[in-house]
């Protein structure tokens, strides 16, 4: 029988793996309630006059909202109380929180509990991102061995999408489902199991406005995507760019296609944190067929990261974008080799 709800898919994923102690399903089963509040506190910010109050900047200097900090706190209590994780890292927070009594837990969480919080004020789609990784020394306070760790050691990942209505995308080792909240009762009812990107999408996101900046070999692949040869199969090619990550990641993962944030002058290592945007995003896009590079020569699953609010350019998506990409990247360096 098809599971159909968070809670059931997590018990069906759990009975595959004889032995397993229930403590990642406890952990997704937190993550879920931590949702539901942050789903509830954007809804009513309007109203509770909470949108728009600003409480200071964040670890990486931006700006950071009262819907951001309340996020990040709905997220930390729910994990903290599952006595299950020694370590939390989260966007709005400096360094790393050890969580006291639990430094023997075995998990390593990250996540940036509200992105893309620069578009509420104009009711567009906002999301959460989680990543969770098993710590690697037995126990006592964990290292940075436990905690500095690249997307490839992951061992379950997801996000959150608060848009029309609220979507959790959770993906463990052998798969992907999306579940919807169905909000009058507070359950996530499975909407989409076993997501699959398409092999080849047609659709370009990318914030353009920064194109000037790219490096040359974006801007050929960029071109070629308005070329014949990509629209010329199938559906012509469009632009889709909402300038929120979780919006362009999703649309990406269901309908195929790239999402780019690649490094340029402004941003020389890109926009998007590696550890809890970059890694779970890609991780979650292997798993569902695509895939996810730097631009800069390497896949994002093996950036090591070197602190906890690293930065990482993204190029993600349908394999056969993503490889043309890397076309044009390996194509424009030979040349340039050439003269260096
Ligand atoms: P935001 O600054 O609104 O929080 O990661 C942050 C992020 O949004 C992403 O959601 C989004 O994809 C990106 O920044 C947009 O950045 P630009 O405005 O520079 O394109």
């Amino acid at each position: 029988m098809t599971p159909d709800t968070l809670f059931d898919r997590v018990l069906e994923i759990q009975s595959s793996y004889p032995g397993a102690s229930g403590r990642l399903s406890t952990l997704i089963d937190r993550i879920g309630i931590a949702a539901k509040v942050t789903s509830n506190d954007l809804n009513r910010s309007r109203m509770a006059d909470t949108m728009n109050q600003t409480e200071g900047v964040n670890p990486s200097g931006e700006l950071s909202k009262w819907l951001d900090n309340k996020a990040s706190d709905n997220f930390k209590k729910a994990l903290a109380s599952t006595g299950l994780c020694c370590a939390l890292i989260s966007e709005e927070e400096d360094g790393v929180h050890i969580v006291p009594g639990n430094e023997d837990g075995q998990y390593v969480v990250a996540y940036d509990p509200l992105d893309g919080s620069s578009n509420i004020d104009i009711n567009v789609t906002v999301g959460s991102i989680f990543a969770i990784w098993t710590r690697v020394t037995k126990a006592g306070k964990p290292t940075d061995e436990d905690i500095l760790r690249t997307g490839r050691d992951l061992v379950a990942a997801g996000y959150v999408m608060y848009g029309p209505s609220t979507v959790l995308v959770y993906a463990c080792e052998g798969s992907i489902d999306a579940f919807t909240l169905d909000p009058a009762i507070g359950v996530w009812y499975m909407s989409q199991p076993d997501i699959k990107i398409p092999g080849r999408g047609n659709t370009i996101s990318v914030n353009t406005a920064r194109g000037h900046l790219w490096m040359p070999y974006v801007r050929q692949f960029y071109d070629w995507l308005h070329t014949e040869e990509y629209s010329g199969v199938g559906k012509k090619a469009s632009g889709r760019h909402v300038g929120s990550l979780i919006a362009d990641v999703h649309r990406t993962m269901v309908r195929g296609g790239v999402h780019m944030y690649p490094a340029g002058e402004d941003y020389p290592n890109g926009k998007i944190r590696l550890m809890y945007e970059a890694a779970p995003l890609a991780w979650m896009l292997e798993r569902a067929g695509g895939k996810a590079v730097t631009g800069t020569g390497e896949d994002i699953l093996d950036k090591q990261p070197s602190q906890v609010h690293d930065r990482c350019p993204i190029i993600l998506g349908s394999a056969y974008e993503v490889d043309k990409f890397e076309e044009f990247r390996l194509a424009w360096e030979k040349e340039n080799e050439a003269f260096s």
